[in-house]
């Protein structure tokens, strides 16, 4: 390959790193500062996490088993037809093919589970993207303050920006080693490991970044706006 072949790359990967570290400076503050990585009494038990909670939030039972919780229906979408539409307050709204979505950088990590109807899985491994890479192809404008996602299935789920742009928010294939069930959103669900599970879409298929904050499907009938598990937060 010529130098100057390599050229471009290099400008293009400058820009991807620049746009990445600022959206980071301009949301490090407010994520230190959220509750599942600051509150000095959370609720829970066991030893720390590696966010400082306790590993198993208040009134949460250990379960081995992975239950399946929806609306119902399963949508089956093969990858050819796949895509995940990015948009709303942002500088460059993108659609991804799966082929697009499968050469950004992947991420591995292994987190915490946490529904809402009181079990908790822990120890799960993902591969997927970071929601914060997204954010940084997309650029979210600076008016934009919260995100919708939303499902295959009809389903929507709305989280701040501070939240949703933790490392540790993923839209992941992969668990454990094989591709993510249908039954448990595959082939592309978001899991939010600080938050309970429900903020988490499966089948997704939009992020819509919004400037305010409007209610998703359980949010309009009575869940928690925010979520937190280590304050018991489940229903508003
Ligand atoms: N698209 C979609 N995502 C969804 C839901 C849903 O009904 N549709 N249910 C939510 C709820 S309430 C929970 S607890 C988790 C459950 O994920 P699981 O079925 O993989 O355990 O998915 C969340 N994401
Ligand atoms: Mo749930």
């Amino acid at each position: 390959m010529e130098p100057n072949e390599t050229a471009p790359d290099s400008d293009k990967l400058d820009r991807i790193i620049d746009a990445r570290m600022k959206l980071k400076r301009r949301f490090e503050e407010a994520i230190q500062n959220t509750p599942s990585m600051a509150d000095d009494k959370p609720l829970g038990s066991g030893p720390p996490n590696r966010h400082g909670m306790p590993q198993v939030p208040k009134s949460q039972t250990v379960t081995k088993k992975w239950p399946v919780l929806d609306l119902g229906h399963h949508p089956n979408i093969p990858l050819t037809k796949w895509q995940l539409a990015i948009d709303g307050e942002v500088e460059h709204p993108i659609r991804l093919k799966w082929a697009d979505f499968m050469a950004l950088p992947q991420t591995n990590d292994v987190s915490d589970f946490h529904c809402v109807t009181t079990w908790s899985k822990l120890d799960m491994a993902w591969v997927g993207v970071r929601f914060a890479d997204l954010a940084a192809l997309v650029m979210p404008k600076e008016t934009a303050t919260h995100v919708m996602c939303y499902g295959f299935d009809g389903y929507s789920t709305n989280m701040s920006l501070e939240e949703a742009l933790k490392s540790d928010v993923l839209l992941v294939h992969t668990v454990d080693g094989q591709p993510l069930p249908i039954e448990h959103g595959g082939p592309v669900r978001m899991i939010t490991p600080q938050l309970y599970a429900w903020k988490g879409s499966k089948w997704i298929k939009r992020i819509e970044f919004m400037a305010g904050n409007r209610l998703g499907f359980w949010e309009e009938r009575g869940y928690s706006n925010t979520a937190y598990p280590w304050r018991n937060d489940r229903y508003s």
